[in-house]
């Protein structure tokens, strides 16, 4: 009972941390001609990394850089299942943080839910799971230090079947909504 009002207020910053600045991105992708092919712009300081661990494949890992005494940040990347059974993300480590959870966030009319999957996140055979804001993520937990963006952190992740993973997080701008900081380059 006495941790319930530190998980409100982790609850509350990780909303805040997620939802921001969602608007321009979902006006970027409507903006672009139906039928026409979008070539990703690739720097090399943005180029993105993969890791695998057996049949899973690890995709361009990211999180948000983190606003003075936030103690909770978003991390996100493309998991892709290549074997033929099922396995299950179910948490990890990062050295600057207390625990990593499994987090899923979903829209309910106007008001955005966040909840930790005790089970993990599924990824089926042959299937993509794209970690992203606004959706499912991981959630590094009692930050002890806060993330700065352009940094690149190593961390774990830990699947049901395949075991660890050691992964390589770029850190992205506060309330950027992509690994490259969600922003078009001029
Ligand atoms: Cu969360």
């Amino acid at each position: 009972m006495k941790l319930k009002p530190i998980a409100l207020v982790a609850a509350s910053l990780c909303l805040a941390a997620l939802t921001a600045q969602a608007q321009p991105l979902v006006q970027a992708q409507q903006a672009a001609a139906p039928g026409m092919a979008l070539v990703p712009v690739v720097d090399k300081a943005n180029a993105a990394q993969s890791f695998k661990l057996g049949p899973l494949v690890i995709e361009a890992p990211w999180a948000r850089a983190t606003p003075g005494g936030a103690r909770v940040a978003g991390g996100f990347m493309k998991i892709t299942n290549t074997g033929k059974l099922a396995d299950r993300l179910i948490g990890g480590t990062l050295p600057v943080a207390g625990g990593v959870e499994v987090h899923e966030m979903s829209v309910s009319g106007t008001v955005m839910k966040m909840r930790r999957l005790a089970d993990g996140l599924e990824i089926k055979p042959g299937q993509s799971v794209e970690l992203k804001p606004g959706g499912h993520h991981l959630m590094f937990m009692e930050l002890r230090s806060g993330l700065k963006a352009g940094e690149t952190i190593k961390g774990t992740l830990v699947f049901l079947r395949a075991g660890t993973v050691e992964v390589e997080y770029r850190v992205a701008p506060i309330g950027a909504q992509t690994r490259g900081g969600g922003h078009s380059h001029h």
